[in-house]
């Protein structure tokens, strides 16, 4: 029996399987990975590295699709099952007041989160360099543009999915130009998704799996331990950049306070389509479906930069081996 450990909705038509009998894994794999080619649309190279949530009893979601000129794209697609996905040949056209903002040049590692009454898009967004883009829709179909939320250089820009003493979160890593060698986790807040300021430090990088950067994965979970945060972590080894996914619990009230920290890493690139790929060994978390009643967690993760895969975890197991394993 599930605790009610999460804090939210039920989601009964959740992609979902079982544990493999047999497995040690905390989080395990689809059998239906990678679910989402690298060549499902005409026009890209490689579809990772997307956000997907339940969108008026089915699925939708934000896709970052790279084309084969390699210029990287947010596309828009939907779902009935969040298994088989339909996903738009044309990229997302943002509507926005200033044109200055709204000038696309790329966006890539979208994130999606329901908030009141829409869904908010963040992305990494090319403004002078990298930064965080945030916009807006209700229907998949009509994209608006705010304004970024940070200078440059900043990534993994993810809402809370509810304001928090009255405001808006988010958390970032503040980076650099080029494939930054470093990078801490911290969180802002806002009155209005417009203005960012009290930023604090969340989390540091810490030994092996995360010891050169780290960064928020999917929207965090509500749960009677803490926002389930589910964050990628980057070792640097002598053939590059390995990418992995782990796991804490944030306070409910001030989240830029750990109460755990998984020392293990919760899913590390092994299968052939997280380790062969346009970037070998990344699984890259970007989102994650729950289903509060069974306590199911489906999460959605990039495979080597190419392909977009789906993981499960039950909360209760998820947060015990946290618990455990924690610094
Ligand atoms: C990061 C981002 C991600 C990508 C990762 C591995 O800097 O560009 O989109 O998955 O590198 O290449």
């Amino acid at each position: 029996m599930a605790k009610h450990t999460i804090i939210g909705e039920a989601l009964p038509n959740i992609p979902w399987e079982d544990k493999p009998a047999g497995s040690y894994d905390v989080v395990w794999r689809s059998s239906k990975n990678p679910v989402i080619p690298r060549n499902l649309i005409p026009s890209s190279n490689s579809i990772f590295n997307s956000a997907v949530v339940p969108f008026k009893g089915e699925f939708a979601g934000v896709f970052r699709c790279d084309d084969r000129a390699r210029n990287m794209q947010l596309h828009a697609g939907r779902s009935k099952d969040g298994i088989n996905w339909e996903i738009n040949n044309e990229r997302i056209q943002f509507i926005c007041d200033d044109p200055e903002i709204g000038k696309f040049i790329y966006g890539y590692d979208p994130r999606v989160c329901w908030i009141e009454d829409r869904y908010y898009v963040t992305w990494c967004n090319c403004y002078h360099g990298p930064t965080i883009g945030v916009g807006y829709t209700y229907d998949f179909e009509t994209f608006y543009q705010l304004e970024n939320a940070f200078l440059p250089f900043n990534r993994n820009g993810v809402l809370f999915p509810r304001r928090i003493k009255g405001k808006y979160m988010m958390l970032s890593r503040p980076s650099d130009n080029g494939h930054t060698p470093f990078g801490d986790i911290f969180i802002s807040e806002s009155p209005d998704m417009i203005y960012w300021g009290k930023h604090r430090h969340v989390m540091s990088t810490v030994g092996g799996w995360q010891s050169t950067k780290i960064g928020a994965g999917p929207i965090p979970i509500e749960t009677t331990e803490g926002w389930l945060l589910i964050y990628h972590g980057v070792l640097t080894s002598c053939n590059g950049f390995v990418y992995s996914m782990g796991a804490a619990l944030l306070d409910l009230d001030e989240p830029w306070k750990v109460i755990y920290r998984c020392k293990n890493y919760i899913m590390s690139p092994q299968a052939l389509y997280e380790c062969v790929g346009d970037v070998p060994n990344v699984v890259f978390p970007c989102a994650a479906l729950a289903d509060a009643p069974t306590g199911r967690i489906t999460i959605y993760y990039g495979g080597a930069d190419t392909v977009v895969c789906m993981a499960h975890t039950q909360v209760d197991e998820l947060i015990d081996y946290i618990k455990k394993n924690s610094f």
